[in-house]
C-alpha cells in the first residue's frame, strides 16, 4: 500500500524505530534525572526526560519527513487553549506527527514502572499510523490505518467482555485539569459497583494499548490532549475495538473526553456516563 511509503521510506518504520529509541533513552533514564519542574500544579510534572525524548523524536521525524508537520506535548504551553490552538496551527498539514514523548510523566518520576511513548501519524486529519512503546515491558504496540494491529508480532483482537459486570475497565484520575477530577471521580462512583474493577495506571495511551490488546475492557478519561489518544485510538479500531468521546461521537483529533472499548461494553459505558453526569467538564 503506497499510502505508508514515500519513497523508500516506511512511515511505519520510522515511527517503530523512533518510538524505540526515545523509549530505550527514557528507560536509560529512570531513577537518574534532575530538574524535576512543576509545571502547572504539583499534579502537573514535567523533567528533562520528557524534553529530551521530544527533542530526540522530532530530529528522527524530520530527518526522514523535512516536510512533516509535528504536535508534540512538550511544544505547546500547558491549558486548554494553548492545546486547541496548537491543534489549529497544524490543521492544515498533509501529514501530522502527533507525538507524545512519555505518557505517564507521574509515574516515570516516582519509578512506577507504567510509561509509554506515543507516536502517531496522521493524514489529512485521519490516523493511518499508531505506535505506543512500554520500554518496561519491551511491548511495541503497532497498528496501520486498514492492515490490524500488533503487539509483539501478533495481531492484538479486543476482549470478548459483553456486560459491564464481566469487564476490567480503567480511567485516569486528572488531578488539576479545569475541574475534569470531580467529573472523572463521579464516572468513577458510579461505574466501580457496575464493573469488576477499575484501574488507574497513569499512562491513557497505555490504557489505550491495553484496550487493544484485550487487557482491559474499556476505558475513559476526562481532559485529555490530542497525543494521549492518536496513536491508542488507532490501535483499538484496528483491533476492532471502538472509540468515540464519552457523549458518543467519533473519535477525532479535537477529542479530549474519550471513551475507548471492545465495542461490545460500549453502549452500556457511556449510558452509565451519562446517568452519572461524568461526561464532560461544566463550563
Ligand atoms: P502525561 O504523563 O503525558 O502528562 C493520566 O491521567 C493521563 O493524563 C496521562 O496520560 C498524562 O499524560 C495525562 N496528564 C497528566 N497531567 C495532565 C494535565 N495537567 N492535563 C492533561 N493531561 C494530563
Ligand atoms: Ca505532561
Ligand atoms: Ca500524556
Ligand atoms: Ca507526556
Amino acid at each position: 500500500n503506497t499510502s505508508f511509503t514515500v519513497g523508500s521510506k516506511s512511515f511505519t518504520a520510522v515511527a517503530i524505530n523512533t518510538a524505540s529509541k526515545a523509549g530505550e533513552w527514557i528507560q536509560s533514564k529512570l531513577g537518574d534525572f534532575n530538574s524535576l519542574q512543576i509545571k502547572y500544579s504539583p499534579h502537573d510534572l514535567v523533567t528533562e526526560v520528557d524534553k529530551g525524548a521530544e527533542k530526540m523524536i522530532r530530529n528522527l521525524i524530520q530527518t526522514h519527513f523535512p516536510h512533516h508537520s509535528i504536535l508534540g506535548e512538550e511544544g505547546v504551553e500547558p491549558g486548554p487553549e494553548a492545546s486547541a490552538q496548537a491543534l489549529k496551527d497544524v490543521s492544515d498539514a498533509e501529514y501530522l506527527w502527533v507525538v507524545d514523548p512519555l505518557d505517564g510523566t507521574t509515574n516515570f518520576v516516582h519509578g512506577f514502572p507504567f510509561f509509554s511513548v506515543s507516536i502517531a501519524l496522521v493524514h489529512k486529519g485521519e490516523v493511518i499510523v499508531g505506535v505506543v512503546y512500554n520500554p518496561i515491558h519491551n511491548e511495541l504496540f503497532v497498528a496501520e490505518k486498514g492492515k490490524g494491529a500488533y503487539v509483539r508480532g501478533k495481531r492484538m483482537k479486543v476482549s470478548s467482555e459483553t456486560k459491564l459486570i464481566d469487564s476490567l475497565i480503567a480511567t485516569g484520575l486528572p488531578a488539576d485539569r479545569e475541574g475534569a477530577l470531580p467529573v472523572n471521580l463521579r464516572g468513577l462512583n458510579a461505574l466501580c459497583p457496575k464493573v469488576r474493577n477499575v484501574r488507574v495506571a497513569g499512562s491513557a495511551a497505555l490504557h489505550m494499548a491495553y484496550v487493544a490488546a484485550g487487557r482491559l475492557s474499556g476505558f475513559w478519561e476526562i481532559g485529555l490532549n490530542s497525543w494521549d489518544m492518536a496513536a491508542g485510538a488507532l490501535l483499538i479500531q484496528e483491533s476492532g475495538g471502538a472509540v468515540t468521546d464519552t457523549e458518543g461521537n467519533p473519535y477525532n483529533l479535537k477529542v479530549r473526553n474519550v471513551l475507548a472499548t471492545n465495542g461490545a461494553i460500549h453502549g452500556e459505558l457511556q449510558q452509565e456516563l451519562v446517568l452519572a453526569d461524568a461526561v464532560a467538564i461544566k463550563k
